[in-house]
């Protein structure tokens, strides 16, 4: 069905001459809006209307009011190349087309050399960040993740490399025998600079069971995320939303975020990451929507108020509706990425790589500044 401009259930179907106070109060969030213009938290139950909210409008008004107050009219960028060193993995969740057993005739597994000329591959570009992660492998030894950071130093010294998502390093604390405080502090010594934001999933007991019984706990996750921010260590959030999550399941993921952030401070940013169902084993689901994608952008960006930054992935949403969403609370677009492997093994049909000129039409277009930032938000270059 098409809607017309203001036909019914459009979300744009605001009446002439109506401010967007009244649209607000029309979608029965008045009170939520006094508590974004006042900077005062948004409690579980904000969140969940936010969410069964049908005025997308409505919630990306708001939205965009705290990305604005936050992040102004900036949109970040990076210029980062993504390695995944394995895909074996023996955690196999039902969610994931890249995890794969070691015996799978598509199970992969990159010396440090392969990994080594992946990086050296690329030195004619200006790379910033090497984002580095794989599956939890039942046998490479801990001397190899130690090795791989070393060997991406040696080939591009300046780079900074965010490596092994909260999981992973759960895993090299066992493997290493270290505990995983020293298991830090040696992979900081061997070039890891900081952690990105996956494995998280959701953190419900409910979800991980049906979906990663053999996944890290959830408590689990965020006691690494707590562990690395306590030694100075930043990393990122995510979500993987769409799938069989409940919106209490979402909030509820996001308040044990918003928690965490208050206690240690160090997350850098959250990404909801829209799961792609293709070649997984809940592939009878269907993918996500552009209202969902918008809605789980805007209603982190109201909630997560001790969170900077909100990245609209553009490999996972495509880089048309990342243009959306830098209106509907996001500030960050991820980068120029290359070989994403993860989500094209579950059906996404964006490119692979965008270029810098790519990155900065998107964002001019959608009338936001893009800046151009290393890892930890430090401004490179504004346009
Ligand atoms: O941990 C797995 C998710 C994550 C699917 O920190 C899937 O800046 C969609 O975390 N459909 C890896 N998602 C990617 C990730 C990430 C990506 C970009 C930037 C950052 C960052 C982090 O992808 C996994 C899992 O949560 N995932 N399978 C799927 N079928």
């Amino acid at each position: 069905m098409v809607h017309g401009a203001n036909g019914p259930g459009c979300i744009f179907n605001i009446d002439k001459g109506m401010d967007m106070e009244n649209y607000i109060n029309k979608a029965g969030l008045a009170d939520i809006l006094v508590k974004i213009n006042q900077g005062i938290r948004l409690t579980v139950d904000d969140g969940i209307r936010l969410y069964q909210s049908p005025d997308l409008l409505a919630v990306g008004y708001m939205a965009n009011l705290v990305r604005e107050r936050l992040n102004g009219n900036r949109a970040y960028f990076i210029y980062n190349q993504h390695i995944n060193y394995s895909n074996i993995c023996t955690n196999l969740c039902k969610f994931c087309a890249f995890g794969k057993a070691k015996e799978s005739d598509q199970a992969y597994e990159m010396t440090v050399e392969d990994v080594k000329e992946k990086v050296r591959e690329r030195l004619d570009e200006p790379i910033t960040e090497i984002h580095l992660v794989g599956g939890i492998h039942p046998d490479l030894p801990y001397y190899y993740y130690r090795q791989m950071l070393m060997g991406i130093k040696e080939v591009r010294p300046e780079v900074h490399i965010q490596a092994f998502t909260c999981v992973e390093l759960a895993h090299l604390a066992e493997i290493s025998g270290l505990g995983l405080t020293e298991t830090l502090r040696d992979l900081v010594v061997a070039g890891l600079g900081s952690i990105p934001g996956g494995g998280a999933e959701v953190f419900s007991p409910r979800i991980r069971k049906l979906t990663c019984e053999k996944k890290l706990s959830g408590e689990g996750w965020l006691a690494v995320a707590q562990n690395a921010h306590r030694l100075g260590i930043r990393s990122n959030a995510t979500m993987l939303y769409g799938h069989i999550e409940s919106v209490e399941e979402r909030i509820e993921h996001l308040d044990m975020l918003r928690r965490a952030q208050d206690e240690t401070g160090g997350f850098l940013t959250y990404i909801p990451l829209a799961f792609h169902p293709r070649n997984t084993e809940l592939h009878d689901l269907s993918r996500t929507t552009g209202i969902d994608d918008l809605k789980n952008i805007a209603v982190a960006r109201c909630f997560l108020d001790n969170f900077t930054h909100i990245k609209a992935y553009w490999i996972m949403i495509g880089p048309k509706l990342t243009q959306i969403a830098l209106s509907f609370g996001a500030d960050d677009v991820d980068g120029t990425v290359k070989e994403e492997i993860i989500t094209h093994m579950a059906g996404a049909d964006t490119d692979q790589a965008m270029s810098r000129d790519q990155l900065l039409r998107i964002i001019r277009e959608a009338g936001r500044q893009p800046v151009e930032r290393d890892t930890l938000y430090n401004v490179l270059r504004e346009y």
